[in-house]
Parts: C-alpha cells; sequence; structure tokens
C-alpha cells in the first residue's frame, strides 16, 4: 500500500465537515489503496467539540486512517498536505454588513494563504468551500506565491451537482445518465447554470438534454432560478444550509481533481480565469474543465448564445466588483 497522504479539512468543527471527514477516510476521494493522515483546524473554541469529532473518527474504525491532528494553528494543519478542503469561513452574523464580512473572510483566508506557503507541499490543491468561495480563493492563493495558481480553485460542485439533478428530473432519466452541466462564474446567486451543452445518455448513445427535453423556456427561466435559488429552498425546509450535499460535492471535486475527468465529460470548477469566453482575467471564475494527471484544462470552443454571454458578463462583473472590494481591504 501507498504511504499516507496528509490531508486538511478547515472547520473541521462544523456541519460540512462532519459529513466530509467521513467520506474522505473511508476513501471516497483519494481511493482505497491510499492511506490517510487528517489534519482538522479549527478556531480555539471549537477544539472541545473538535475532540468529539476525533472521537468519532476513531470509533469509525476506518482502515485508511492512519491518525487524525487537531489543531487551532494554522502552521500545524497546513504541515506538508497534499491536500486541502478550506471549509472554515466566517459566517454572516447579524447587522454584519456585506463589507465586513469579506473583510473577515479576507483576513482568514490572508493567513491560510500564507501558513500553505510556508508548510503544504508546493503541489498541493486546495478547495475552498467556505463563503463567499471564488474571492477567498483568490486572496488565498495572493497569499502563497510559491504555490501555483492554478492549485487553486473554488467549490462550484455543489451547483453543478444540483443543476444535474433538475436536468434528470426534467428528461426523466437517472442523474448519472446526464453529464456535462455547466456552471458559470461565481457562487453566488448571478450564477450562470447552463444546461445548452448537456448530455443525456439514453442506453448507451448520447443525445442532447435540451433538443430531448425541447422547452428553451424552462431551460432559462425555471432552471436556471431553481439552481441559483436552492441553497435558500434548503435554508428555508431545514433552518440549516446545505451540509450533507456540500460534503459530497466537495469529495466530488477533489476526487475528479487527483482522479481526472472520463474521456469527453467534462465538471465545473472555479479557478483562476485567463478570461476565456470573455470571463474577467484574474478571478476566480467557473468554468467547465476537463483533468488529466491532476491538471485541469478550460474546455475550450463551447459555442455560446446571446443569453449565456450576457449571463457569463454578468457574472464575471459581480467577481470583479468582489476583487476590488478585497482588494481595498487587503
Ligand atoms: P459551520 O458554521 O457549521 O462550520 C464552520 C466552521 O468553521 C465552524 O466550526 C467554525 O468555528 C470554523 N471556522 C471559522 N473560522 C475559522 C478559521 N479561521 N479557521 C478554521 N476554522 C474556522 O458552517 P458549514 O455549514 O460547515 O459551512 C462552511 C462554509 O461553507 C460556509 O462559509 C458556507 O457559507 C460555505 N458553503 C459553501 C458552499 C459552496 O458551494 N461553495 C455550499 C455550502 C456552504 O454554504
Amino acid at each position: 500500500m501507498a504511504e499516507p497522504i496528509k490531508v486538511v479539512v478547515t472547520g473541521a468543527a462544523g456541519q460540512i465537515a462532519y459529513s466530509l471527514l467521513y467520506m474522505i477516510s473511508k476513501g471516497d476521494v483519494f481511493g482505497q489503496d491510499q492511506p490517510l493522515v487528517l489534519h482538522l483546524l479549527d478556531i480555539p473554541p471549537m477544539m472541545g467539540v473538535l475532540e468529539g469529532v476525533v472521537m468519532e473518527l476513531m470509533d469509525c474504525a476506518l482502515p485508511l486512517l492512519r491518525s487524525v491532528v487537531p489543531t487551532a494553528d494554522p502552521e500545524v494543519a497546513f504541515k506538508d498536505v497534499s491536500a486541502a478542503f478550506l471549509v472554515g469561513a466566517m459566517p454572516r452574523k447579524q447587522g454584519m454588513e456585506r463589507r465586513d464580512l469579506l473583510a473577515a473572510n479576507v483576513k482568514i483566508f490572508q493567513v491560510q494563504g500564507e501558513a500553505l506557503d510556508r508548510n503544504a507541499k508546493k503541489d498541493v490543491k486546495v478547495l475552498v468551500v467556505g463563503n463567499p468561495a471564488n474571492t477567498n480563493a483568490m486572496v488565498c492563493s495572493r497569499f502563497a506565491p510559491s504555490i501555483p495558481k492554478e492549485n487553486f480553485s473554488a467549490m462550484t460542485r455543489l451547483d453543478q451537482n444540483r443543476a444535474q439533478a433538475q436536468v434528470a428530473a426534467k428528461v426523466g432519466v437517472p442523474v448519472g445518465d446526464i453529464s456535462n452541466v455547466i456552471i458559470w462564474g461565481n457562487h453566488s446567486s448571478t450564477q450562470y447554470p447552463d444546461a445548452t451543452h448537456a448530455l443525456v445518455n439514453k442506453n448507451g448513445s448520447e443525445t442532447n438534454a435540451a433538443a430531448e427535453v425541447k422547452d428553451d423556456c424552462w431551460f432559462k427561466n425555471v432552471f436556471v432560478e431553481t439552481v441559483q435559488k436552492r441553497g435558500a429552498s434548503v435554508i428555508a425546509a431545514r433552518k440549516m444550509s446545505s451540509a450533507m450535499s456540500a460534503a459530497k460535492a466537495a469529495a466530488d471535486h477533489m476526487k475528479d481533481w487527483f482522479m481526472g475527468t472520463p474521456k469527453g465529460k467534462f465538471v465545473s470548477m472555479g479557478v483562476m480565469s485567463d478570461g476565456s469566453y470573455g470571463a474577467p482575467k484574474d478571478v476566480i471564475f467557473s468554468f467547465p474543465v476537463t483533468i488529466e494527471n491532476c491538471k485541469w484544462k478550460i474546455v475550450q470552443g463551447l459555442e455560446i448564445d446571446d443569453f449565456s454571454q450576457k449571463m457569463i458578463n454578468n457574472t464575471g462583473k459581480e467577481l470583479e466588483e468582489e476583487r476590488t472590494e478585497a482588494f481595498n481591504i487587503i
């Protein structure tokens, strides 16, 4: 069996981590042959709760999990890690302005970027889940100059999974028969869920989902809004934000980054923009990507209609505004 790799999860005492830690530890992300050492970072007041999480992980008796290191010190948490799930972030509290929220998170992701820079492996793969995920990932990368920019990403996989599930329900096929749904832009209400290029697998042959459904109005209105507002719908029903599905999405994202995407299939990831499809450069923008040998590549040459271009421009504008606000704080 391979040597254990070190994996860090921040916000480890929180609700997404509670599901995610189990998925990682039983081999869902790095494979059944890859032993792990888990580093769990949270803030000092949460160390008691974290102790309980460590006890439960131990009680799961998972053969791949070699040891667990709970800590409130980023220098310890990021030491020699090959993969980082940055889930912890400052939540919006009552009366908090958007700018205050951004300022608190810029600080957190500055500290964590610097700690990654000093301690992590130089090929570490960093997935930012904590919101505002795209801008937090950009800040984190900026403060970790010795790690390639390509190694920082933000999670839009939950949005992709939600979109895929909506298309599957509309077409009337199992969710695994739908692929190539795209999330463009920011993980926020301006994101653009796009099923224009989605494929339906019917008995081994693939057809275009939009052609199958023949309901352009549904794709442009109901579908887009349902996916954009899904997080709010879950909160309204559960009185808590998405956690199990967010953890599954984080596991999917990192698994594809390490294991690659199948031929002809793409997934969506927030990655450093090169300006493809008219997106602003140097923001973390969600694109369709293919992955090979742990390296992502933005899918090129997709046909973009006027509606899609307008939506891409709109979410890009929001990311530029967030970047300006973040730079004003830095
Ligand atoms: P919880 O409030 O349950 O847990 C967050 C944990 O992070 C807490 O234990 C807290 O103490 C810890 N934390 C705060 N500051 C920290 C720091 N500086 N270092 C280490 N740990 C720190 O939130 P949860 O439901 O787990 O959500 C976590 C984050 O994911 C939130 O920012 C949330 O908005 C974001 N989400 C992002 C999604 C995405 O698709 N990108 C979807 C799900 C989720 O809403």
